[in-house]
């Protein structure tokens, strides 16, 4: 931010969709979906709405997050949302691979969560208000509302129907809010792509009927040349001066024709102005202005930006890092190996479920991650993956370090080299420049990355692959990043960098990521 009335969108890069957020006092609290991995539904604080810090992860047991090994990837945990009231926060969200909706509470937002009361609903996106009577109730897509009893779970009246939007696709992500004497609902629709678009109607009352407002969808980039697509999936939050804001999620594609995005659906911060009694909002971009005042406009922003773990901790690993479904004790320590994060492999292959791996989402295009790896008798490294079918490895074993990219139904190996037995430097890096000509074979990609084949350039990034020796940095292969983009491999999460093993244990010295120029 460069001076006091602009902020950097989105608040939280990388793949972090539908935010939900609420305020308490001068803190602000977010909350994102979290699929198949564990812990589940991360939580961040923020004191300006724009820098976040997350804070621990709602679901952080297996018994409050049931994700049994055939749990598909972007299955388990759907949208969820985020209120506090009468001194405790509520949590709400939908566990598809089980098809409950769980709810928790907690007195701290960092944690511990109580275990979950589930709630037997129908739909998706759940979300939590309070009406005048102090009656509780839970709105869900469709979009029909539920008065319920939140501490049994008990459904005590509904389905009421609501308002579902203007006549969209998969109207969800329903919000209501009491603003003066209105019932507002806010939805979604139009579906989690290129067309969302986010609506809104009120009522004098919380079982309607709702008047829709005068423009609706108020937020849509459809059809736009707009860097940032898809906005939808929003959540509002009145600010300590007043002000209204709005969450949402929204992609950042690269590439000529088609555009992919990589580093899934990220979580946006706009200003709300209500003209007439409804809100209004500018288009979503990288760079917005803040009302003098606001919370936002008094923000020093820094990019979460570079992070390193040395893995000194002893007890827990940092709420960022997640895990395939479940992180199970004897997968990993920070004790056996002081100062080094151990992995004992779990499963054989990255392909199927169940591998030990521990990873962070990658949050910027331009970046570079490595890690330093002591694979003993095991196979280990680093990899950047989507899903299953869909990742790009650099591991060591036996001596060896390899290259492997899995798409789909393909899996082969791009580059190798052989390496002195005991720790190793290993490092991803992504970038959107200098591109690689998109038909280039397998066979230049090792023997001259880069060869110019003089057709339009490539789609979205490339990524390449280096190992450190005594001679300097190795450049083993580089590979076309479209493959890992949610455009091929579809789904609802984005990139991550994964530190795992596949065969006996290994050894992690340090974690390191760092964003670079471009971006
Ligand atoms: C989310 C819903 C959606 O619950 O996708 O397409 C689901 N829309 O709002 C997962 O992100």
């Amino acid at each position: 931010m460069t001076d006091s009335a602009t902020f950097g969108n989105p608040v939280v890069p990388g793949f972090h969709p539908d935010p939900s957020v609420c305020r308490v006092g001068e803190d602000y609290y977010l909350v994102c979906s979290s699929f198949e991995y564990f812990p589940g539904v991360p939580i961040f604080h923020s004191r300006d709405l724009v820098n976040w810090r997350q804070i621990g992860n709602v679901l952080d047991r297996p018994s409050q997050l049931e994700l049994p090994p055939d749990t598909h990837a972007s299955a388990g945990i759907y949208a969820p949302t985020i209120r506090h009231h009468d001194g405790r926060f509520y949590l709400v969200t939908t566990n598809v691979t089980t098809g409950r909706h769980l709810l928790v509470t907690a007195t701290d937002p960092a944690g511990p969560w109580s275990e979950p009361v589930h709630l037997d609903v129908p739909h998706i996106d759940p979300s939590l208000t309070w009406d005048d009577n102090g009656d509780c109730w839970l709105t869900v897509s469709g979009v029909e509302s539920y008065r319920i009893d939140p501490e049994t779970g008990t459904v005590l009246e509904g389905p009421v129907p609501m308002w579902s939007g203007t006549g969209g696709q998969y109207p969800e992500a329903p919000h209501l809010y009491r603003i003066g004497d209105w019932w507002y609902l806010l939805v979604s629709e139009g579906g989690t792509h290129t067309g969302h678009a986010v609506s809104i109607a009120r009522s004098r009352s919380i079982r309607g009927p709702f008047e829709p407002g005068p423009v609706n969808p108020f937020l849509t980039h459809r059809s736009t040349d707009r860097l940032v697509q898809a906005t939808g999936h929003a959540d509002l939050v009145q600010a300590t001066d007043g002000s209204w804001w709005m969450v949402l999620l929204g992609i950042r594609a690269k590439g000529q024709w088609p555009p992919y995005h990589v580093l899934g659906r990220e979580t946006f911060l706009v200003p709300v102005r209500w003209v007439d009694g409804w809100p209004v909002v500018d288009p979503v971009e990288e760079t917005m202005t803040a009302p003098a005042g606001s919370p936002p406009a008094l923000a020093a922003v820094g990019d979460p930006g570079a992070y390193r773990d040395d893995f000194d901790a002893t007890d827990a690993l940092a709420p960022e890092w997640i895990s395939l479904r479940e992180r199970p004790k004897d997968s990993w320590s920070l004790t056996e190996r002081p100062g080094w994060l151990t992995l004992h492999a779990a499963g054989t292959t990255l392909d199927r479920s169940g591998a030990t791996l521990v990873a962070r989402r990658q949050q910027h295009h331009d970046c570079r991650a490595g890690v330093h790896v002591d694979p003993g008798a095991g196979r280990a490294g680093l990899t950047l993956r989507i899903d299953e079918a869909h990742h790009y490895d650099i591991e060591v074993a036996d001596g060896l370090v390899q290259v492997i990219g899995r798409v789909g139904p393909f899996r082969q190996v791009f580059g190798e080299l052989s390496v002195p037995a005991g720790p190793v430097t290993l490092t991803i890096a992504t970038r959107t420049d200098d591109l690689l000509p998109p038909t280039v074979t397998a066979a230049d990609q090792v023997t001259a990355p880069g060869a110019p084949f003089g057709v339009r350039p490539a789609a979205c990034d490339t990524v390449s692959f280096e190992v450190l020796t005594d001679g300097g940095p190795v450049v083993l292969a580089e590979l076309d990043g479209r493959y890992l983009s949610t455009e091929v491999a579809a789904g609802f999460t984005g990139r991550v960098f994964g530190l795992y093993v596949t065969e006996g244990s290994a050894a992690f010295d340090w974690f390191d990521y760092r964003p670079s120029a471009r971006s």
